[in-house]
């Protein structure tokens, strides 16, 4: 049997890295193997790492979004061995991936992939403050809501009585507790593979718009401290540093790691409590490797030069492998779109 393809779109910090993750741990336990595809305009990925770190088989598409990179994702999503289910994980700031990446799945790799029907994760907090907020980056969420086939409201735990939107199908799924997590899985693994895709009408000025509104950075960077310290003594005053000044934060993640253990610490919006996972006890270490990935609605440039800032904070000596900072070129428009596309 081909393995089942399961994509899970959505803004950034919407919780779909933490949604894949529950549900490929609780597959594993009922015996099934599953896969994560990873996908990010730059080229070092938290999500990634943290997968990995996770036990799970886990590749990545970077660079570019899945849709403008279809053939490597196609690649990437073929060099996964003896495994179920393959959820693969678009770039939060990607639209029309039902037109770019679910339509020429369906035509041309249907034999390869049995694909589920379109998940989109959505954060209730982010969705209760989008009401008639103007904008491009607004209309690239509402898009994102609109092409869904099924829309998860995350962080349940969190927001359990949040009331779903109209005509979707919707599930409330919290991957801290696992409530719901069942639920969808049954829906996405069992539905029929080729539901209606929700092909939209995309105004794709409007989208690259919407792309370079945000700024892209991520770092990797081996830290040498002047003394031992844990991954978390590490991870937390760097986040503390970025939180607390780069504006317009979508998202903010930070993976420390050395042998011994590691640590991810993430901020999906400005203010919000940061959100730590992995070893705290893990023993303190002089050599950590740190992965930093910032997206936020501020300049690229000013972003880069407050990463840097927090890196050189730190008391040690940062080698940097990895220093990128940018705005997302313009997305490519689907070449062939098969049905009839609706406006939003
Ligand atoms: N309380 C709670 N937090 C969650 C849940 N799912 C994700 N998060 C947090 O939300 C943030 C963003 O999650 P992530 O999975 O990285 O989002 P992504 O950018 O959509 O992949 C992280 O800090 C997660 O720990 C959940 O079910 N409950
Ligand atoms: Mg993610």
């Amino acid at each position: 049997m081909p393995p089942v393809l399961v994509l899970a779109g959505g803004f950034l910090g919407a919780g779909k890295t933490t949604l894949l993750l529950a549900a490929a741990r609780r597959l594993g336990e009922a015996g099934k193997r599953a896969g994560l595809l990873l996908n990010d305009q730059g080229d070092e990925l938290v999500d990634t790492h943290f997968a990995s770190a996770a036990g799970f088989p886990a590749g990545q598409v970077s660079g570019g979004c899945f849709c403008c990179h279809f053939s490597d994702f196609i690649t990437a999503a073929s060099q996964f061995r003896d495994i179920d289910v393959l959820f693969a994980e678009p770039v939060g700031s990607c639209t029309d991936v039902a037109a770019t990446v679910l339509e020429p799945l369906h035509r041309l790799y249907g034999r390869q992939f049995r694909t589920a029907p379109f998940t989109v994760v959505v954060d209730p907090a982010r969705l209760a403050a989008l009401d008639g907020q103007p904008g491009d980056v607004p209309w690239l969420f509402r898009n994102q809501l609109a092409e869904a086939n099924i829309l998860v409201l995350s962080k349940a735990d969190l927001y359990p009585d949040f009331p779903p939107p109209p005509n979707q199908v919707v599930f409330r799924v919290s991957a801290t507790t696992g409530a719901g997590l069942d639920e969808w899985l049954h829906e996405v693994l069992d539905a029929e593979a080729d539901s209606d895709l929700r092909i939209l009408d995309i105004d794709y000025n409007r989208y690259a718009a919407a792309e370079a509104a945000l700024g892209w950075v991520n770092w990797k960077v081996q830290f040498r401290a002047a003394r031992p310290l844990t991954a978390a003594s590490v991870a937390g005053p760097l986040l503390e540093h970025l939180a607390s000044r780069a504006p317009g934060i979508a998202h903010l993640k930070v993976f420390v790691s050395s042998p011994e253990g590691w640590v991810k610490a993430s901020v999906c919006t400005a203010g919000a409590e940061p959100v730590v996972e992995g070893a705290l006890d893990a023993p303190p270490v002089r050599s950590h490797q740190i992965v930093l990935n910032l997206r936020a609605e501020a300049a690229p440039e000013l972003l880069d030069s407050l990463a840097g800032q927090a890196i050189a904070q730190l008391p040690g000596r940062a080698t940097i492998e990895l220093r990128q900072a940018f705005r997302p070129g313009a997305p490519r428009r689907p070449l062939v779109p098969l049905q009839t596309p609706s406006a939003v």
